[in-house]
């Protein structure tokens, strides 16, 4: 391994005739520098000499697949893009120049791969379709789109794992909504840099995104605002644009998404945000508040008073959409929210009143506890956990859930203290629709800046927790809102370059951390955002 800090120098070496600039330590340069790879192996060494591949490319698969075809295609693409050969595969007879092995033995951790190419070829082994998947990743970093075929790539070996079994990227469809083909772009995107869950945020104040067959109105009118606030509302503004805006995705949508991820070995999360974060549900049935209403889709960002009220009919609503949500994303996790609900209706209300007395619960706090857990039991007696933002800790979490720490770390902490897993996604390091500088020119972003070093200063496990707290750290989340990320590309100037600020973090080994080395594997990586047309906020921007 070679991540003690030993001075660091940018040398430019020709390896195998490719330029690539990477960190190299001086005294090692003699062999070849390391190729750019985002996020860092948890070993690599370089073995001298280069693999050439044939005119013709041959790839063997060895093992019992469930998706040969899906692993097959993959390896295509990465030799086709690096070299511009045909590829076919191998015959019995031919050299094979990228062999991949699925074996039992390959590897503890479900995500493991072991990469060695040598001057006869390459050969990928891991013990899950999983692992073949990130070493093909890791493969088409080093063999880049654009690599000089005759040149070759650096004789090397790699044996990789992930730090964290939990690495992932929330995106808000609520306050804005993506299309679909851009949604798949981010999970092509995810999937390179080694992320494995998605946390689809659905529904929200400002609108309701997902269909839901019992409920037609949440699709007939949650999904519609009359219009949107221009401007920041903590900042006074008031004036809205006129415009109409909304959308769903139908279900059949969602599990396309869903299976395009999963092809990207990537988890796909379904956040129901309750009973806070609400509004636009009330605007299609006002009977599931405590207050009559009539209420409307919200125009502005923030937080409502309006949420649901812990009634019967909101728990048959909630578990009628769970129901359908459940049969669309077949995820462990289920995200019921938790955050940001105001106590001021349930104050005012004699039926929520009633029930704290009833059940002789503290104040609003202890109720919210008590309607998420009642949610959580509906929700376990289907075989899923939930996931929520730490705020359901304040209330009595059911020691099987899981936490999301977004209002800092303390939440993190006091949740493994009590035994909770825990996903930390802190504000100070992982909220991506957060400034990326104080510039004046930064497109419309939230509050605190957070440039890319912060990002990859984030350490998800603090200081002070037993061995035992900190395994119920699964890992980490960068979570992007987009109050004021309309397009696309909007979205894209937000996640990169940070979300590989943060694939490093989750997934690379915590003393392999090094920031002047990731600047400087970094352009490689903005080359292929480039190729790929993704609109990355260029580094250094003023
Ligand atoms: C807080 S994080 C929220 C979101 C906002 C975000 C803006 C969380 C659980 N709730 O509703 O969009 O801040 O940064």
């Amino acid at each position: 391994m070679r991540f003690d800090r030993r001075t660091l120098s940018a040398v430019l070496l020709a390896v195998c005739g490719a330029a690539i600039a990477m960190p190299v330590f001086a005294e090692e340069a003699s062999t070849a520098p390391a190729p750019a790879i985002i996020p860092l192996p948890a070993s690599l060494e370089m073995d001298g000499g280069c693999f050439h591949p044939g005119k013709v490319v041959h790839f063997a698969i060895t093992g019992k697949l469930t998706d040969r075809r899906a692993i097959a295609s993959l390896a295509h693409e990465v030799l086709r893009d690096a070299w511009h050969h045909p590829v076919t595969i191998a015959s019995a007879r031919e050299r094979v120049d990228l062999r991949l092995v699925l074996a039992a033995d390959a590897g503890a951790n479900p995500e493991s791969y072991t990469l060695r190419i040598a001057r006869d070829g390459i050969v990928i082994r891991a013990a899950t379709e999983t692992g073949l998947f990130h070493g093909l990743q890791t493969l088409r970093q080093i063999a880049a789109p654009g690599s000089d075929a005759g040149a070759g790539i650096p004789a090397l070996h790699i044996s990789d794992q992930p730090r964290f079994r939990y690495r992932g990227l929330m995106l808000d469809s609520a306050r804005h909504m993506q299309p679909l083909a851009a949604i798949k772009q981010q999970l092509d995107l995810m999937a390179r840099y080694k992320f494995n869950t998605f946390h689809w945020h659905l529904t929200d104040d400002q609108g309701w995104r997902i269909e839901i067959k019992r409920y037609p109105k949440l699709a007939s009118i949650s999904s519609m605002r009359k219009e949107t606030v221009i401007g920041n509302p903590d900042n006074g503004a008031t004036a809205r644009d006129g415009i109409p805006y909304g959308g769903y995705y139908t279900q059949a949508q969602a599990r396309e998404i869903v299976a395009y991820a999963r092809a990207r070995h990537i988890d796909v999360i379904p956040e129901i945000d309750m009973p806070g974060h609400m509004v636009a549900a009330l605007a299609a049935y006002p009977e599931l508040a405590c207050t009559p209403g009539p209420f409307d889709v919200y125009t502005t960002w923030g937080v409502s008073d309006d949420i649901l009220c812990p009634s019967p009919q909101t728990f048959a609503f909630v578990e009628g959409v769970l129901d359908e949500v459940m049969a669309i994303f077949p995820s462990h996790y289920i995200h019921v929210g938790g955050d940001e609900a105001p106590t001021t209706r349930w104050i005012q209300s004699a039926l929520a009143q009633d029930i704290i007395r009833r059940e002789g619960l503290k104040d609003e706090h202890a109720l919210q506890g008590w309607f998420l857990r009642r949610v959580e039991a509906f929700v376990r007696a289907h075989g899923r956990t939930i996931i929520g933002w730490d705020e359901i800790l304040e209330g009595g979490a059911s020691p099987t859930a899981t936490v999301m720490s977004w209002r800092g770390m303390q939440g993190g902490i006091d949740a493994v203290r009590l035994g909770h897993d825990v996903v930390m996604s802190p504000t100070s390091h992982a909220y991506l629709d957060y400034c990326q500088s104080k510039a004046r020119s930064e497109p419309p972003c939230i509050g605190n800046d957070l440039p890319l070093r912060k990002v990859y200063e984030f350490e998800p496990v603090p200081d002070g927790l037993t061995a035992e707290q900190s395994a119920h750290i699964l890992g980490g989340q960068g979570n992007l809102w987009t109050e004021y990320l309309k397009t696309p590309q909007d979205v894209q100037y937000m996640l990169f370059p940070r979300s590989l600020a943060l694939a490093e973090v989750l997934w690379s080994p915590k003393q392999a951390r090094d920031w002047n080395g990731f600047l400087l594997r970094l352009p490689a990586q903005l080359a292929e955002l480039d190729r790929l047309h993704v609109k990355y906020r260029p580094l250094g921007a003023q």
